[in-house]
This record gives structure tokens, C-alpha cells and sequence, in this order.
């Protein structure tokens, strides 16, 4: 560990709670101080605490950590151990070579950002509060670039239908007062994570609770609601005398793994109407007696809707399965190299 110079922070600052305090053994109170994981690398993170911060190489042997984070750091300045989270973000990473990602932790909140511009997509939303529901942790919706669409509270109605018990505010995040509607889930012991795609305006919703120019946020381009991806890093940033926030950078693709609680939260209208249906096992298509059909024929539920719930409990299974035999196959390739190596030693030793 090497020691760097920057501001102390108290533990509630770094949104300590005492879900956490009540893991320390009393010997720990007294030889560890809790830090908390605030920026990563593959080879090291960054861990912030009372007495400042520091940076920790990551070795093979400890487990592995994410931002938000909470560690537990020894007098000598050495990685104890990690601290169980009380929410944990994760997904299928990029690309082909499935493989579960940790994006988050520790997190309270998480403000789903989405524009009510170019990208407005009910579909991405779901998929989105799936992973949140998943996590544990509360989802907020906030819906931004309100100064540019004259219907925005059309596009709004549309969200708050998902669910009775969503919370949803649109906002110009360009704007001071949007800090004044977000303020019930920012206040001080808080951990807030940014999440959306990219151009959504994850890092102008910072810069604006934080009251600073903070993050890197990319210029407005008129007829490009694309958007490239600014921020690279996720980060997580203490707003003075308020929440923890965690700025991430837009996510390119969502694939969700091993999530069927979280998507049938997402979908709670759905789950409960299907325990109506005639046939426990009905694949609400075009069984008798179906529910859930009945309820569109009905105009009670959109159509769009029952689609996205069949795709993501198919994809999060899918996925999971995959990831399940990947990890079966990585466990056999080990004993095959095991394996070698035994051979290798008795070639050595000429046996
Ligand atoms: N007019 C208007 N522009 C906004 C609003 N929110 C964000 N923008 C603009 O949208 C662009 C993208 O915003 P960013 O904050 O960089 O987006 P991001 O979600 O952080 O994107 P990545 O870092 O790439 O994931 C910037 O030019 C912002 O100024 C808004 O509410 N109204
Ligand atoms: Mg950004
Ligand atoms: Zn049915």
C-alpha cells in the first residue's frame, strides 16, 4: 500500500450504515479501519477513509472487490478482509465470453437515467429496474432532457404505468433545482449509483447535485442523441453534506444473468395475474383460460409488456446456464492443467 495525501472523510460521509458496523468483532474495532472502495483498476483500487486515501495492489488472493466496496484494512495498512454488501449490481459482461460482471455495491439508490430525447425506451427501462430489483436496492427513475421534448409528461405517464410503486421525476439535469427533486434519496450515509445509457446524462446529474463541474460530460450535439462514451471509470464521489454518488459509464449492452426474482419484480402485475391462469405451468400464449391474455384482450395490460417479461426470464436463464457450464468447463480445464503439471513434475524427476 502506498499512502497519498487527500481530504479525510468522516465514516457516515462515506455512507457507513450499521448494516456494516455490526460485522466488526470487538478485535477488529480496535486493529482495522473500515475503507471504502472508491475507484478500480485491474491491477488496483483506490480505498477512502477517515485518515484519507490509499492505494491498494490487488493480489490473487483476495476476493473480488467492486466500487462501493467496503474494506477492512489492518494497522500496517494491509487488506484484512471485505465486508459483506447489503446490494451487489451485476451483469453478463460484453462480448462473448459470458462471464458475470460486478458493476456496483453497497448502493441504496439507483437513479435509472434515461432521456426523454432520442433513446426513450420502456423495453431498456424494465431491463434496467430487473438488474436494480436484483441488486436490492431502491429504483428511482429519473428522466432527463425534459427542456427538449414539449410531450415529456406523455413519456413520463407511459413510465409511471409500469408500475403504481415507481418513483419517477423528469428533470433538465442542466438545471440547480433538479438537486432539490432528488434530494430525499441523497442525504448524508446514502450511496446513490448513476445507471443508463450513454449520453443519457449520468455525469451532468452529478456535476448538478454535486454543484461542481466534477465529471467529464460530452457536448451537446444537436441531431446526435447517440451520444459516444464519456465516462470510462466508475467512480464514486462524496457530494459535501450529502449522499455518496457513483457516476458509471453508459452501458453498451445489458445482458441479464440468474435474475428471475428480479425480473419477476419488475413484472409483480404480471406474476400476479399469471396465478390466476387455468394451467399452473400456462406459457400465457394461447393456453385456455389464460390470465394474463385475458388482461390484454382486456386493454389492462400492454402486449409489449408480457413480450419483455417472456425475453428477460428466457435471457436471465439462458445466461445463467451458461454461465453454469462455463464454470463446469473452467473447472475441468483446471484439473487438466493440474493434471500437466503432475505429468510435467514426474518427466522432471524422470518418472
Ligand atoms: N438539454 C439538456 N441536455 C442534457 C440534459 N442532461 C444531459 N444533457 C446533455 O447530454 C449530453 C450527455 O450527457 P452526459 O452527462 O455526458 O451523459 P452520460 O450519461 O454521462 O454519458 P456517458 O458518460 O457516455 O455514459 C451532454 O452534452 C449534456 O450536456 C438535460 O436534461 N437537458
Ligand atoms: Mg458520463
Ligand atoms: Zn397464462
Amino acid at each position: 500500500m502506498t499512502g497519498e495525501t487527500m481530504r479525510a472523510y468522516s465514516l457516515t460521509e462515506l455512507g457507513w450504515q450499521g448494516v456494516f458496523r455490526q460485522q466488526l468483532t470487538l478485535e477488529e474495532l480496535e486493529r482495522c479501519r473500515p475503507m471504502r472502495l472508491s475507484e478500480q483498476s485491474r491491477h488496483e483500487v483506490t480505498l477512502i477513509g477517515e485518515q484519507g486515501c490509499f492505494t491498494l495492489a490487488l493480489l490473487s488472493s483476495m476476493p473480488k472487490m467492486v466500487v462501493g466496496d467496503w474494506v477492512l484494512v489492518n494497522d500496517e495498512g494491509g487488506f484484512e478482509r471485505l465486508l459483506d454488501r447489503s446490494t451487489c449490481f451485476r451483469r453478463i459482461a460484453a462480448g462473448h465470453q459470458k462471464q458475470e460482471q460486478l458493476i456496483a455495491s453497497n448502493v441504496n439508490t439507483a437513479f435509472i437515467v434515461c432521456s426523454l430525447n432520442d433513446d426513450f425506451n420502456l423495453n431498456r427501462i424494465e431491463r434496467y429496474l430487473a438488474m436494480v430489483h436484483d441488486a436490492g436496492a431502491e429504483p428511482v427513475m429519473v428522466l432527463t432532457k425534459k427542456d427538449l421534448r414539449e410531450d415529456w409528461d406523455e413519456l413520463s405517464a407511459q413510465v409511471r404505468a409500469l408500475s403504481a410503486s415507481l418513483i419517477v421525476e423528469s428533470v433538465n439535469s442542466l438545471e440547480p433545482e433538479t438537486r432539490q427533486i432528488l434530494s430525499p434519496w441523497c442525504r448524508q450515509s446514502q450511496t446513490v449509483v448513476m445507471l443508463g445509457s450513454s449520453g443519457a446524462g449520468k455525469s451532468t446529474l452529478t456535476n448538478t447535485l454535486l454543484g461542481e463541474q466534477r465529471q467529464l460530460t460530452a457536448q451537446t450535439r444537436e441531431n446526435d442523441g447517440k451520444g459516444r462514451h464519456t465516462t470510462t471509470a466508475r467512480s464514486l464521489i462524496s457530494m459535501a453534506g450529502g449522499a455518496m454518488l457513483l457516476d458509471t459509464p453508459g452501458m453498451r449492452e445489458l445482458q441479464l444473468v440468474d435474475m428471475e426474482a428480479g425480473v419477476a419484480a419488475t413484472f409483480s402485475d404480471i406474476e400476479t395475474l399469471a396465478r390466476q391462469c387455468q394451467y399452473k405451468d400456462c406459457l400465457h400464449d394461447s393456453e385456455p383460460g389464460c390470465a394474463v391474455q385475458a388482461a390484454i384482450a382486456a386493454g389492462m395490460l400492454a402486449a409489449r409488456r408480457l413480450e419483455n417479461y417472456t425475453k428477460l426470464m428466457r435471457e436471465q436463464a439462458l445466461n445463467a446456464a451458461k454461465l453454469a457450464q462455463r464454470r463446469v468447463g473452467d473447472k475441468s480445464q483446471g484439473k487438466f492443467i493440474k493434471k500437466g503439471l503432475n505429468q510435467s513434475v514426474r518427466n522432471k524427476r524422470g518418472l
